[in-house]
């Protein structure tokens, strides 16, 4: 196996034997056959939509394949073999559907086009032969597979939107000749501009996405999470995905069983729709990786509906459900909805019942719900505080927490700011310090929270809109820095998201992406001035001074 996809990479260099994360070779080795698959697909479905046919099979597999591939979201041998068989039936029926309407294949075609096999040896064994440093170039490798990164994230996101009955053609016919681009011959520039322009289409599907979630739900509103517990047994529902807290939290009213959220599910409790609920009660926890030791003591079942999953411990084993794209071997999963009907969470439910209620780790509020809506409707106020100097900066640190010890640097630099800043965040990287007694400026709190990793969105809308308010010719004018720390595939499509914006000079960190060579780099820091982090006191003067 050789995976690089994510910040906690082995050596920085590459994951070799097994992941960090826990993937074994075979899971690895199978996600890369399933890329490959997939982009056999992509290379046909491409053909068909530039000859004016649309075939939704295809684009469904294309967001679901690359979503299941994501860091920490399906670790299940057998679901991956499941959708690399379903590859293969994609491909026929694109194939089949080019036939009907006399569409020619050209001569040659990719193996990825044409490889198939029945037997699970056979394909385990091929596994192994589609690894990307088959591609030997390490620049072109490096851009390919940024692109497919960024591709990921986006996917993850069309996800969402489309389970809530949302969709845009166009990302998909971008997901398409992505993936066929990378399998065929590009110069550097070329990829360079494929990799940019995902950027554009990552901002239209968070823009698609927080449409979706809005009308459904409400726009986000100011909220105090509850922190503690209550006497009841109870679900943790983990992850992304919204339209599964809204039939979770549907199917749980009046049954005794109270839910509450966990790390980037957090955000749920500052929509109205779900705030009604009265079994609804706060968020349980924290980031993702301290998930083993909070989830031993939450007492009840755990519901992953997206990454991140860490590798459950025999001793809750039993207790953790997957659903949508995440999956572990072992755990229950719950199967996908089926003629537009909700799914059955009665199995995780029963199962709370007869078990203990969760034990309190931590009590108290945490303040949420900064997403664009709410801050425009204070917009006032924050330009008054700017305009009087009460707030000299803001300081994006959006992104992903995760388990290395130098992410301590998050906690210090929020610590260590000076009090006429604010932070405006969203993602899991928030857990780094927004429970930390930071205070407010003028009544406007210092950590402002927009929601999961995907509402960076909405701080790239509130950056866009005080743009206008002080009538700036360029969105770097402003007083706002970037120091975003990254963990998976959804922050490389937020980052290209706001590359794409024109935002400059951003630093990523704690470490910049071991698939990224050095050449790649340096096209990065020419073209965007992106750098990495150095030390807390330095970080800060250099972005107080900038
Ligand atoms: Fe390693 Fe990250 Fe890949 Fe897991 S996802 S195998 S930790 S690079
Ligand atoms: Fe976190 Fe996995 Fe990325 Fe949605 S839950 S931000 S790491």
């Amino acid at each position: 196996m050789f995976c690089y996809q994510c910040q906690e990479t082995a050596k920085g260099i590459g994951c070799t034997v097994r992941g960090v994360c826990g993937k074994t070779p075979d899971v690895a080795n199978l996600q890369d056959l399933l890329i490959d698959v997939l982009k056999g697909v992509s290379v046909l479905a491409h053909l068909a939509r530039k000859n004016d046919l649309v075939i939704a099979k295809a684009d469904k597999y294309a967001f679901e394949s690359l979503f299941t591939t994501i860091t920490n979201a399906n670790f299940d041998k057998n679901k991956i073999l499941t959708k690399i068989r379903e590859g293969f039936e994609v491909r026929d029926f694109v194939k089949q559907e080019l036939k009907n309407n006399h569409i020619d294949l050209p001569q040659e075609l990719p193996s990825c086009v044409t490889w198939k096999a029945d037997d699970d040896e056979t394909i385990l064994a091929y596994s192994e032969l589609v690894s990307i440093l088959r591609e030997k170039n390490e620049d072109i490798r490096s851009l390919k597979e940024l692109l497919i990164y960024g591709l990921k994230g986006m996917a993850a996101y069309a996800e969402h939107a489309y389970n809530l009955g949302y969709k845009n053609d166009d990302v998909f016919a971008f997901m398409h000749r992505a993936l066929a681009a990378t399998t065929e011959e590009h110069t550097v520039d070329e990829l360079v501009a494929m990799v940019l322009e995902c950027g554009k289409y990552g901002v239209d599907t968070m823009a698609l996405l927080d449409k979706a979630n809005t009308e459904s739900y409400g726009n986000p509103e100011i909220t105090s999470v509850n922190i503690g517990v209550r006497n009841n047994p109870a679900i943790l529902i983990s992850g992304h995905d919204l339209k599964d807290m809204e039939e979770l939290l549907e199917q749980t009213d009046g049954s005794g069983v109270d839910v509450y959220t966990h790390s980037e599910m957090l955000p749920a409790n500052y929509y109205p729709a779900f705030k009604k609920y009265e079994h609804f009660v706060g968020n349980y926890g924290n980031a993702w990786w301290k998930q083993k030791e909070e989830f031993e003591r939450f007492n009840g079942p755990v519901l992953f509906t997206t990454n991140c999953i860490v590798p459950p411990k025999s001793s809750y084993m039993d207790r953790i459900y997957t659903t949508g794209a995440s999956g572990f071997e072992g755990c229950t999963h719950i199967a996908d909805r089926k003629n537009g009907e909700a799914k059955d969470f009665s199995a995780i439910i029963e199962h709370a019942k007869r078990l203990a209620s969760p034990k309190e780790i931590e009590n108290g509020e945490i303040v949420g719900g900064f997403a664009h809506h709410q801050v425009f409707a204070l917009a006032d106020k924050v330009v008054d505080a700017v305009k009087s100097g009460a707030i000299r900066k803001f300081l994006v640190m959006a992104g992903c927490d995760g388990r290395m010890k130098d992410r301590e640097y998050y906690t210090e630099f929020a610590k260590k700011l000076p009090n006429d800043t604010v932070i405006l965040t969203a993602g899991c990287a928030k857990y780094r310090y927004n429970k930390l007694p930071l205070g407010d400026i003028n009544g406007i709190p210092r950590v402002l929270d927009a929601g999961q990793c995907n509402d960076s969105y909405s701080l790239a809308v509130i950056a866009l809109k005080l743009k206008e308010i002080f009538e700036l010719n360029d969105i770097n004018e402003l007083p706002i820095a970037y120091n975003i720390a990254w963990y998976e595939q959804k922050a490389v499509i937020v980052l290209l998201a706001l590359l794409s914006l024109g935002v400059k000079n951003i630093h990523l960190g704690p470490t910049l992406p071991a698939f990224l060579s050095p050449n790649v780099v340096n096209v990065l820091v020419e073209n965007f001035g992106i750098s990495g982090i150095g030390t807390v006191d330095e970080d800060i003067a250099m972005f107080m001074n900038s």
